[in-house]
């Protein structure tokens, strides 16, 4: 029966949850980034490596009402963002990167501004090559950059800026 698999899975990670490691899955460097009252959408980003073929099919936190995994992209000079119907793969032992102006997470319908130096909940649910689901329960900071990373022009950072407005639901 699948739902108690899913609950082991939940019992394991909370144990585990400051290394963020469940089943053969291992994310790092993951934050989120921080909101101004009113804005009602962002984007959190990490680094998710798994030992075999794994896909990510789907994300969900306490946090927002909606959150979907997306993908950006330069369309004739225009960053485009959607919603990856299939979900993404993560090809066995290859660190697949979410980062701004990439793969992300999308965090809408923000209940809240998500305040900086805080951390948030994020329920990642992940699909081995054989189909059996599992979660991975992560807390994800919530900051202006990429943890650790050397402060640099925000120029380059184009997802604070996307309207998101353009979210057709
Ligand atoms: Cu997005």
């Amino acid at each position: 029966m699948k739902l108690s698999k899913h609950v082991l899975a939940l019992a394991f990670s909370a144990a585990c949850a400051v290394g963020a490691y469940a089943q053969n899955v291992t994310v790092t460097e993951a934050w989120a980034r921080a909101t101004v009252p009113g804005q009602k959408a962002t984007g959190a980003f990490m680094k998710i490596t798994a030992k075999n073929n794994t896909k990510l099919i789907a994300v969900s936190s306490p946090v927002a009402g909606v959150a979907e995994i997306h993908e950006m992209k330069m369309d004739k000079d225009v960053m485009k963002m959607a919603a990856l119907p299939n979900g993404l793969e993560l090809p066995a032992g290859k660190a697949v990167e979410l980062k701004p102006g990439g793969y992300h997470v999308m965090l809408m319908d923000l209940k809240a501004p998500l305040a900086k130096d805080s951390a948030v909940p994020l329920t990642l649910t992940l699909q081995d090559a054989k189909g059996v689901k599992s979660t991975l329960e992560l807390k994800v900071l919530v900051g202006m950059q990429a943890p650790n990373m050397p402060s640099h022009d925000h120029s380059t950072h184009k997802h604070s800026e996307h309207t998101h407005g353009e979210h057709k639901h």
